[in-house]
């Protein structure tokens, strides 16, 4: 019994409307010098651009300038690169089952998981890096999953994820961010509209559908409270000083279609008046759903009447994407995905205007398919075109002064290979961008590297920023396995990284070598097994048990000297913990299978490595 109506589609193919690049008031000159040179410098027409002589090699034995936190997307993790030399130096697993570092294998991490809703996989793609008075202070990373609506959270000292929040109130958590300037509440945006609970009820009936911006403390990190709204949300990013937090909307309509969710000229920029939010919630305005406290944020919400309304509907131009605030805090730029231009709204009009969209400053004209806008500190956006397979630097305050619709501000049009999507300069996210490097995330690679069948990775591009004269330099490129969205690149001297554990940190107990730490304990059909191992040895020589049993065996490397990582691995029982100087870890399996098992470690710790094991015998139950 269907209620779906064919919907008449009579609209232009995908971006079939928006005209043809044109080479703005440079004309075919500059438009010839960007054929040969990739560069379209539009204030040095009619000149070759002078390369700075940007160093970006890292000799062998030094080391970088920047942290780079790439999202891997769909594989689930988080990379670590190293700006500029783009080496990628670790990759933490977050919604990824794991081997190389034994993530979702030891009991902890496993419980973690499952707790976290069981799935296998998740799809990161804001990797956001906490922050206090507007600068990384790399304690945290927070980063979504958009593909089942959880958000997670790194620890920076141990580079390992510590949490993950499964929220129940949404269906593909998308933008990620936290407030700023302090980093005090964590933000996920909710992408997917879904009954709200979804639960059966008005599978068919969408106007009935919302979305929520969820959010959580950082430390400990809780979910505090959702905002109901009825369109979608999509990125997000949060004012300087504590008050708003921005996202973007497609989905106006509130359509289940592509055709029905293009249909609209305008959708919204959602502003969330966070403090507004909170009175609600201390007030108990607010319905319990899936136990969140869910504020209705609504057009038509009661609590948007009234001089202070909770959310701001700001119209911007057909399905936007991309929404980030300045440096300075003055304005939130968001992108035209499907409309060539970028708006720029000016935060502190949201308390001042009647109408949201008298806070509109300003809309620059930057091409076909702008998805993401970034920052250098110097008073430029630098804004990535999709269609145009461009990176355009252009000049804010110009911008605002300018005609709306006006490509006068832009400065320079670099190509870029192929269709980015994110860009990320050094700090661009802080209230201090440094204005030296800039990594463009391109979605297609197609010729740039060799061939490897049918799956190509992508193609991170870096590229110097640090010479306005010069203009953008293409330094590298780097190619990316499936498939980094967004990144965050942090100053090194930010960090303070652990090289081995603290086992104060740590929930287990640690294991000495002392004979009376290493045991084998039988309660039933439960066995409990300690030991110790280093370098070549696991504290017990067998493990004996009997067919069926509960084997949990707790295990303490006990090197002090860093970098000598041990593991204990079973064949055949998927056993697979990894373990870092001084760190404790534990695993439960059922020993089913009567047999002989070497016990080894994986990790090659010294020259007798391979001689390092011990033997699980599992004896035949009668
Ligand atoms: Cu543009 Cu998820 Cu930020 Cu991908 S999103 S591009
Ligand atoms: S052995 S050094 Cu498996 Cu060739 Cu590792
Ligand atoms: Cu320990 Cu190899
Ligand atoms: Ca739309």
């Amino acid at each position: 019994n269907s209620t779906r109506t064919a919907v008449e589609d009579d609209r232009d193919p995908l971006f079939a409307r928006i005209p043809r690049r044109d080479f703005m008031k440079a004309g075919a000159a500059a438009g010839a010098i960007g054929s040969l040179a990739g560069c379209t410098n539009l204030l040095d027409e009619g000149e070759t651009t002078a390369a700075a002589d940007v160093d970006a090699s890292v000799p062998p034995g030094e080391l970088d300038e920047y942290y780079a936190f790439l999202s891997g997307g769909h594989s689930g993790d988080i990379r670590v690169y190293g700006v500029p030399s783009m080496r990628q130096i670790m990759r933490i697993p977050v919604f990824n089952v794991e081997s190389a570092r034994g993530y979702g294998f030891d009991d902890e991490t496993h419980e973690m998981l499952q707790e976290a809703g069981g799935y296998t996989w998740g799809d990161t793609h804001h990797p956001r890096v906490s922050q206090t008075d507007n600068q990384y202070d790399g304690e945290w990373l927070f980063v979504n999953d958009k593909a089942n609506g959880r958000m997670a959270r790194i620890d920076l000292e141990y580079f390992e994820t510590d949490a993950i929040i499964d929220l129940p109130n949404q269906q593909g958590t998308h933008g990620a961010c936290a407030l700023m300037p302090d980093t005090r509440l964590i933000f996920g945006v909710g992408e997917l509209r879904v009954p709200i609970p979804n639960d059966g009820r008005d599978l068919e009936d969408p106007s009935e559908y919302g979305s929520t911006l969820s959010a959580m403390s950082a430390d400990p990190f809780d979910h505090e409270w959702d905002v109901r709204v009825d369109c979608n949300l999509d990125n997000g990013d949060s004012g300087k000083y504590g008050e708003w937090f921005f996202t973007t909307s497609y989905n106006t309509e509130e359509a289940v279609t592509e055709s029905e969710m293009t249909a609209s000229d305008t959708d919204y920029v959602v502003a969330f008046n966070i403090p507004r939010i909170e009175d609600a919630v201390d007030a108990g305005e607010f319905e319990e759903i899936n136990g969140v406290p869910v504020v209705d944020g609504t057009e038509d919400s009661p609590l948007n009447d009234g001089d202070e309304p909770l959310v701001r509907y700001i119209d911007v131009p057909t399905n936007p994407h991309g929404v980030s605030v300045t440096p300075d805090g003055e304005y939130a730029i968001a992108s035209g995905k499907l409309d060539p231009t970028c708006t720029i709204i000016e935060v502190d009009q949201l308390n001042e205007v009647d109408d949201a969209n008298d806070a509109i400053a300003g809309r620059v004209n930057v091409g076909n398919g702008p998805l993401h806008t970034a920052y250098d500190g110097r008073g430029h956006g630098y804004t990535t075109l999709f269609v145009d397979s461009q990176v355009v630097k252009w000049d804010i305050e110009a911008a605002v002064d300018a005609e709306m619709g006006s490509a006068d501000p832009v400065i320079e049009k670099h190509d870029v290979h192929y269709s980015p999507g994110h860009l990320i300069a050094a700090e661009s996210y802080t209230g201090d961008p440094q204005g030296d490097w800039l990594i463009v995330l391109n979605k297609l690679s197609k010729d740039r590297f060799l061939p490897v069948g049918p799956v190509f990775p992508e193609n991170d591009q870096l590229f110097y920023i640090g010479d306005d004269d010069a203009g953008m330099e293409l330094v590298k490129d780097t190619p990316a396995y499936p498939e980094p969205h967004d990144a965050s690149i942090v100053r090194a001297d930010r960090l303070d990284p652990a090289s081995v554990y603290d086992p104060d940190d740590l929930a287990l107990e640690f294991i000495s070598p002392d004979d009376e730490d290493n045991f084998i304990e039988r309660d039933g059909d439960r066995v409990h097994v300690e030991m110790y191992n280093a370098r070549n040895t696991f504290g017990l020589e067998d493990i004996v048990v009997q067919e069926g049993d509960e084997v949990t065996i707790r295990s303490t490397n006990i090197e002090q000297e860093e970098d000598i990582l041990h593991s204990v691995a079973i064949p055949q029982h998927n056993v697979n913990i990894k373990l870092a100087p001084q760190e404790t870890r534990e695993v439960t399996f059922t020993a089913d299978e009567p047999g002989v098992y070497w016990i080894y470690c994986a990790y090659f710790c010294s020259a007798l490595h391979l001689e390092m094991r011990s033997r699980l015998l599992v004896e035949p139950a009668d």
